[in-house]
Parts: C-alpha cells; sequence; structure tokens
C-alpha cells in the first residue's frame, strides 16, 4: 500500500497528465476519492506538497525476472538519490529536483538505425506495455537497495528501431539544462562531471532481457529525483551506468563516452559490472549495505545476477575490464 499525504486531491490537477491516467480515469479518480477519505499517512517530508502521488500504474503484470527479496523501504527509494544535475547531496536531491519538469518530453531514438524517431514520453508507454520489476541496485558505492521498478525491456524499443549492422553500441544522454537542474550551474560540479551526463552499452548488454526502461517505482509515475519521466536500469551493474532523465539514444559503431568512466578510468571501468573480487581503488568492493539494514552483506558476482549475464563476459579478463 503506498502512502499518499492527506491533502491527495480527488482529480489530478498537475501538470503531469500521462495518457494512462485518462485511459483509467474512472478506477482512478474512486481510488483516489477513497484514499483522500480515509486516514492516510502524511510524508513527512517538506517536499511531499510538491510530489505526484499519482498511482497510475494499475494492475501491473509481474515479472518472472522479479527477486524476491523484501523491498527497500518507499521513503528511502525517493530520499536517497545520486543525481548530479541537481547536486552532491544524497538526501538533498529530492528536495533539489521538484521544480523539475518531466512531461512534456521527448526522447530521441537515432545513429545507426533504419527507424530513427523521436517518441513523446507517453506515446512510447503507450506503445511498450509496462510491467512490475524488482530488482536489486547495487550502487558502486557500497549501498543497495531493492526497488520494484515499472518498465519495459529496451529490447523492445531496439528491434522496433532496427539497428543496422553496424550498431555495436548504444549511447544515452540526459538532459542538459542550467534553468532547471541546478547541479549544472555550479562550477564545482563542472569540474567534477563533463555534462550532459552519457552513458554506453554494447549491443549485446542492451538487448539483453534483464536490461530495462523505466517509467516508473512502487505503481507510480517515477519521482524526479529518480530519474524522471525515463530511465535506464542495469540490474547486474554498478549504479553508475543506469543514467536517469535520458532524452536521447543513439546506435554507436564505436564504444560511446561514458561520464564516470571517461572522466576517471582507473576508478570506473566501462562495463561497471558488480564484481566482489575487484575493489575500486579508494575502498572494498566485498560488501555492501542494504539501505534500510544495520550489517553489511556480502556482494554477487554481477549483483546476483550471474546466470543470466556471466556467458557475456566469457573471454574477457574481469579484472582489466572492470
Ligand atoms: N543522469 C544521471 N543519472 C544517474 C546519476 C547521475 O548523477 N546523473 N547517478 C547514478 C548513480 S551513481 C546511481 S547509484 C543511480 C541512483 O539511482 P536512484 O537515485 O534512483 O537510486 O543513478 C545513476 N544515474
Ligand atoms: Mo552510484
Amino acid at each position: 500500500m503506498r502512502l499518499f499525504k492527506s491533502k491527495f486531491p480527488a482529480i489530478p490537477t498537475s501538470e503531469i497528465t500521462p495518457e494512462l491516467i485518462y485511459k483509467n480515469r474512472r478506477q482512478f479518480i474512486k481510488q483516489a476519492t477513497a484514499l483522500s477519505l480515509a486516514a492516510t499517512y502524511p510524508l513527512n517530508v517538506s517536499w511531499s506538497s510538491q510530489q505526484q502521488p499519482e498511482k497510475i500504474f494499475n494492475q501491473l503484470p509481474k515479472s518472472k525476472f522479479s527477486t524476491e527479496e523484501e523491498l527497500t523501504d518507499y521513503k528511502k527509494v525517493i530520499s536517497y538519490n545520486n543525481f548530479y544535475e541537481f547536486g552532491l547531496g544524497k538526501t538533498t536531491i529530492a528536495e533539489l529536483a521538484q521544480n523539475f519538469k518531466p512531461r512534456p518530453w521527448t526522447l530521441s531514438v537515432e545513429g545507426e538505425c533504419d527507424k530513427p524517431k523521436i517518441w513523446d514520453i507517453d506515446e512510447l508507454i503507450k506503445q511498450f506495455p509496462v510491467e512490475e520489476r524488482i530488482y536489486r541496485l547495487r550502487c558502486v558505492e557500497a549501498w543497495s537497495m531493492v526497488i520494484p521498478w515499472v518498465g519495459f525491456e529496451l529490447n523492445k524499443l531496439i528491434k522496433a528501431s532496427q539497428p543496422t549492422s553496424n550498431a555495436k553500441y548504444i549511447a544515452f544522454e540526459t538532459l542538459h539544462d542550467k534553468e532547471q537542474m541546478p547541479g549544472q550551474r555550479f562550477k564545482l560540479l563542472g569540474y567534477v562531471l563533463p555534462w550532459p551526463y552519457r552513458e554506453g552499452l554494447r549491443m549485446d548488454e542492451a538487448l539483453h532481457p534483464l536490461t530495462i526502461l523505466s517509467v516508473g517505482l512502487y505503481g507510480e509515475v517515477l519521482p524526479k529525483q529518480n530519474g524522471a519521466p525515463i530511465r535506464l536500469i542495469v540490474p547486474w551493474k554498478y549504479g553508475f551506468k543506469s543514467i536517469k532523465s535520458i532524452i536521447k539514444i543513439k546506435f554507436t559503431k564505436r564504444e560511446p563516452y561514458a561520464t564516470w568512466h571517461r572522466t576517471n578510468p582507473e576508478e570506473y571501468g566501462f562495463y561497471a559490472n558488480v564484481n566482489p573480487e575487484v575493489d575500486h581503488p579508494r575502498w572494498s568492493q566485498a560488501k555492501e549495505r542494504r539501505i534500510g539494514e544495520f550489517f553489511k552483506r556480502p556482494t554477487l558476482m554481477f549483483n546476483g545476477y550471474a546466470e543470466q549475464v556471466a556467458s557475456m563476459y566469457k573471454y574477457m579478463d574481469l579484472t582489466r575490464r572492470f
């Protein structure tokens, strides 16, 4: 059961009016009214008044790829984030992201493909039906969460775009907009990361059924701080590969620019596969703290997805190409 604040409006009045709300409008209003009448738990955080708590994804199919581990608390998922476009602190991102406008939004698919297209975000969600996928997310900083994402397999969008035989890699780019993203205005952060934030995958990794594009979590539209309106999730890689607020996807011949890798190749490899045996130069990767737990737990090879993904790397020296 999701937590809604008590002044939750019966009719959504926000600028976020996805088609799905209209599609399920009757049911949505019924639910929303019931919830606003019921005694609900207020979110005790200052930015909650600006949150968009619409539970817009009804009766989602559950993915067979979901983990059965205990979910990380919703409040933790939306209040402990890494999103450098908004700042350096993890607990302040949620507040700093509240003026961000994730709709209207377009995602451009381009490069080495026969069917390039500029997608409207809601058109994309309609075209590629979403499901619930519960994944572990392991940050390079040795913490992890278990999150019920709402999304669809990236391979569906790739197939619809008809990549050419030259498409060996796929590149992703986040919005670059100083007006909306305060972290992009600060010199200090500018020295840390060149904007826009970019990431990339090898084509077989991008086509893997575990790789998804996420548009929601916990049955809601994706909160701004978690990468609204659309982000990548690659569960066997460190969190920084899972690029947020994507505006562009490009098929390329060569290994694309990847922000953390290019700015600090000693510390962040292009592959960034979760590997307890390869330490980060400044700390061990052998264990992780599951957010909400006290004791650390051992980190698993490929974040526990070895059975599904290890074969993609069987001829690679994973200590050299980390
Ligand atoms: N555009 C962009 N995407 C990003 C980041 C970022 O700073 N900018 N941080 C990454 C890192 S380091 C992590 S751990 C995850 C965190 O996702 P979450 O806040 O939803 O848990 O987002 C990744 N995606
Ligand atoms: Mo991270």
